[in-house]
C-alpha cells in the first residue's frame, strides 16, 4: 500500500497542509490516477478522452476556484482580527501630574475595588492564558491601600487556614457590606485554571481574610468579572465559551457566546448573552443599571436589572478602545473603564515596544449625550496593560493584568 502523501518519512522535511492536500484535490478530479503520482504520458489513452478530459478540466477549476475563496476569506479573517485589536493603534499621552508606581504591587493589579471609607481591595499575581506574568512561582495575593492615609502603602493581606493559598488565582473582584457593617470580599479564583468565586470576611483590625465559602457551578466557567448585590447574590462574566483548544477557534470566528450570569443559592441562570468576550462587571449608584464590558466587540453595555434579577439591555456605548474592568465614580456616577489601546502588544508581549494603558470616563452614560473623556494615557514606558482605574475622594488607583500600578492625586 502506498504511503500517504503528508506521512513524515525520516529524513525528510514534513509538508506543509497546502503541499499536501492540493495535489489531492487536483487528482481527485481523475480517479484513475493516484495522488502524487507523475501525469500519464498519453492522458487522453488512459483515462480521457472527450467527456473524461472535460469533467478532469471542471473538477481542477471547482478545486482550485474553492481554494481561492477559502484563501481569501482568511485573509479578510486576519484583517478583521488585526482591526478587532487595534493592532495597529499607538497612544497619545494624557498623564496627570501626580501620579506615581505603587511601590509594593510588582505583578499585576488586575482589579481594584474601594469601599466608601477609602480601603482599596486590589487583587495581584493573575495567571491567565495568552498573558505574561513576571512571577509565575508566586500565588496571587489581595493587598490593601488606605486612601485616607497621606501617603498610602500597599500591604498583602493575611489569608486564614483552611484555604489553598498556593494555587490562589485570583482575578476580578467585589466588595460587599452587610447591614451590620460586615465587610465580604468575593473574588473570582482560577486554582489549576479552572473558575470559582470564594467568600472572604474582611477582618479590619487583623488585615486579614476570613475564608468563608468556595463556589463552584458549571454555569461559573471561564469567570472573568463579578459584582456582588446582595447576601451571596451576585452577577459574574464569563470571558470564554470554550476552555479547550476550541478557544482559538472561538476567538477566530468571533462567536459571540459569552455571558453574564446571576447567582444565588437557590437560583442560577444566564441573564445577558452574545457577548464576544464578556469582562469587566459593575453597578450603577443607585443600583439600577448593570454595566458590562464586552474587551473584544471594545463596547460598554448598559443594562437594567429587574425584580427577578434577569437584565435588559438599554444602550450599548461604542469605544475605540479594548474595554476591561468597570468601576464608578462614588461622587459622580461616572463610568471608568480601564483599557487596553492595542491588545496585539499585550498578546505578543515584547519589553521593547510594550502594551500601553489607558483610563477612559464617561459621564452621563444612561443619557442619550453621554461624554467619554481619556483620563489617562500613557505607551507603556510608565505603566503596561491598564485593566482597572477606581477613583476615591480626587484619588485615582490604576491597576494592570501583570505590571504595576499607579496611584493619581487629581
Ligand atoms: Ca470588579
Ligand atoms: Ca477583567
Amino acid at each position: 500500500m502506498k504511503p500517504f502523501p503528508g506521512k513524515p518519512v525520516p529524513g525528510k522535511p514534513v509538508p506543509t497542509t497546502l503541499q499536501v492536500t492540493l495535489p489531492w484535490l487536483l487528482a481527485a478530479s481523475c480517479p484513475g490516477r493516484p495522488a502524487g503520482a507523475a501525469p500519464a504520458p498519453e492522458p487522453r489513452a488512459r483515462c480521457c478522452s472527450g467527456r473524461g478530459a472535460r469533467r478532469q478540466t471542471m473538477g481542477k477549476l471547482t478545486a482550485l476556484t474553492l481554494l481561492g475563496i477559502s484563501l481569501a476569506l482568511l485573509g479578510q479573517r486576519f484583517v478583521r482580527i488585526r482591526e478587532k485589536m487595534n493592532a495597529s493603534r499607538e497612544v497619545e499621552p494624557v498623564e496627570p501630574q501626580n501620579c506615581h508606581l505603587i511601590e509594593e504591587l510588582e505583578n499585576g493589579s488586575e482589579d481594584i475595588d474601594i469601599l466608601p471609607t477609602g480601603l482599596a481591595f486590589i487583587s495581584t499575581g493573575l495567571k491567565y492564558p495568552g498573558m505574561p506574568n513576571f512571577a509565575p512561582d508566586e500565588p496571587g495575593r489581595i493587598f490593601l491601600m488606605d486612601l485616607k492615609e497621606q501617603t498610602p502603602k500597599a500591604q498583602a493581606l493575611k489569608i486564614s487556614d483552611g484555604f489553598d493559598k498556593a494555587l490562589f488565582n485570583p482575578h476580578g473582584i467585589s466588595t460587599f457590606i452587610k447591614e451590620d457593617g460586615t465587610v465580604y470580599l468575593y473574588v473570582v479564583n482560577h486554582p489549576h485554571m479552572e473558575s470559582t468565586v470564594e467568600i472572604f470576611k474582611f477582618e479590619e483590625q487583623q488585615r486579614s481574610l476570613i475564608h468563608l465559602k468556595t463556589i463552584k457551578h458549571e454555569l461559573l466557567k471561564s469567570l472573568n468579572d463579578i459584582v456582588v448585590v446582595g447576601p451571596e447574590q451576585f452577577y459574574a462574566t464569563r470571558d470564554r465559551y470554550f476552555t479547550n483548544y476550541f478557544m482559538i477557534l472561538e476567538q477566530f470566528l468571533d462567536l459571540h457566546w459569552t455571558y453574564v450570569v446571576f447567582y444565588s443559592p437557590s437560583e442560577v441562570k444566564v441573564v445577558a448573552k452574545g457577548f464576544s468576550c464578556a469582562n469587566g462587571i459593575t453597578i450603577s449608584l443607585d443600583r439600577k443599571y448593570i454595566y458590562v464590558a464586552d474587551v473584544a466587540d471594545k463596547n460598554i453595555h448598559v443594562m437594567e436589572k429587574h425584580e427577578n434579577w434577569d437584565l435588559t439591555q438599554l444602550k450599548v456605548i461604542q469605544l475605540g478602545t479594548l474595554v476591561d474592568n468597570l468601576s464608578v465614580d462614588p461622587t459622580t456616577g461616572d463610568i471608568l473603564a480601564g483599557c487596553h489601546p492595542n491588545a496585539m502588544k499585550l498578546l505578543n508581549y515584547n519589553p521593547e515596544d510594550p502594551p500601553g494603558s489607558e483610563v477612559v470616563r464617561i459621564e452621563n452614560a444612561l443619557s442619550d449625550e453621554q461624554r467619554v473623556s481619556t483620563v489617562y494615557a500613557n505607551n507603556g514606558s510608565v505603566l503596561q496593560g491598564s485593566s482597572v482605574a477606581s477613583i476615591y475622594d480626587r484619588k485615582m488607583l490604576i491597576g494592570t493584568v501583570f505590571h504595576r500600578a499607579l496611584y493619581c492625586a487629581l
